[in-house]
């Protein structure tokens, strides 16, 4: 925890509601029902766009539940001691999220039926959305310069470890019936055929009107202007008072307005370095 992280097998975790006994307890324990859905990420692919999504699908478009419960109570994190906490003895189908990688989850995941959905994003974008949101954040190390988390990142010694190895080994799930990937850049570019996705693989139909009311009230400004999904509650603990931002641009692409070329050359001869066995469709920015 001295080092700005708690540390469980090798990888860093946040410092705020973590320890490595809890998440030993999570992996050891947590059991997964066929009726759950899960939904995965590396930090800052866009997690929160997706259970707000999940959110508005379930409620058939209706906002009063995204407007009156905050979005880590709808979906809690199973990782930290809040969300197991609020999800273990919880009935029913559950919703919930996570950062973990493959090889640290609960293993009852591996035998359920639960639905998964892992999103992912150019690694590049999820650099620099970590730096200015750890920047501004106080429960995990802060970096001093993007120069410095830049080199963080690429060493994987950042909270939930190496983008890489995070991505590897959940793609591996790829193919079985209960598993999606989806991506930030086909959200973005797509929404509504997204949506669309989502819905088939959650067995779920909308009208038009509902998914129109999806659309609109997961869209980037509903999000920043909803307290109960932009996290300004949290402004003055997790988040600085002043600066905390969790809704930052949402778009795709901001790295090239940070990276030097340099960087870019160097992130990019890694990046082709730790996939080139992995298939090209699963990078949709590249
Ligand atoms: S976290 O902290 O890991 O849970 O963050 P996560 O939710 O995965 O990712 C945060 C980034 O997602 C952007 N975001 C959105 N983009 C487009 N549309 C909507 N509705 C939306 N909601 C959140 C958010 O702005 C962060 O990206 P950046 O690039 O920093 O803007």
């Amino acid at each position: 925890m001295s080092d700005g992280y708690v540390w469980f097998e090798g990888i860093p975790f946040p410092v705020v509601d973590f320890t490595p006994e809890h998440m030993r307890e999570v992996q050891e324990n947590f059991v997964f029902k066929d009726e759950d859905v899960l939904i995965l990420s590396f930090p800052k692919s866009g997690t929160n766009w997706l259970i707000e999504i999940l959110s508005l699908i379930y409620s058939k478009g209706d906002p009063k539940w995204i407007q009156s419960v905050p979005i880590w109570e709808r979906s809690p994190w199973l990782e930290t001691m809040y969300g197991y906490k609020t999800l273990k003895d919880k009935e029913g189908p559950r919703f919930m999220t996570s950062h973990v990688p493959i090889h640290l989850f609960p293993k009852s995941l591996f035998k359920s039926k639960a639905k998964v959905i892992y999103i992912i994003r150019n690694p590049r974008d999820i650099l620099v959305s970590g730096y200015f949101f750890w920047i501004t954040s106080n429960f995990v190390k802060k970096p001093e310069s993007l120069e410095q988390y830049f080199e963080w990142f690429i060493q994987g010694k950042v909270v939930f470890g190496s983008w890489f190895d995070h991505v590897r080994g959940w793609i591996s799930m790829q193919g079985k019936e209960n598993f999606l990937i989806l991506s930030y850049e086909e959200l973005k570019r797509d929404t509504r055929s997204a949506v669309q996705k989502l819905c088939q693989f959650l067995g779920k139909k909308l009208e038009p009107e509902e998914l129109n009311s999806v659309l609109q009230n997961s869209s980037f400004q509903a999000m920043k202007e909803n307290k109960m999904s932009n996290y300004s509650m949290l402004r003055g603990w997790l988040l600085d008072q002043k600066n905390g931002s969790f809704m930052r641009k949402g778009i795709s692409g901001d790295w090239k307005n940070y990276f030097t070329v340099a960087q870019a050359e160097v992130f990019d001869k890694i990046f082709q370095e730790k996939t080139a066995d992995l298939p090209r469709e699963l990078f949709p920015w590249e």
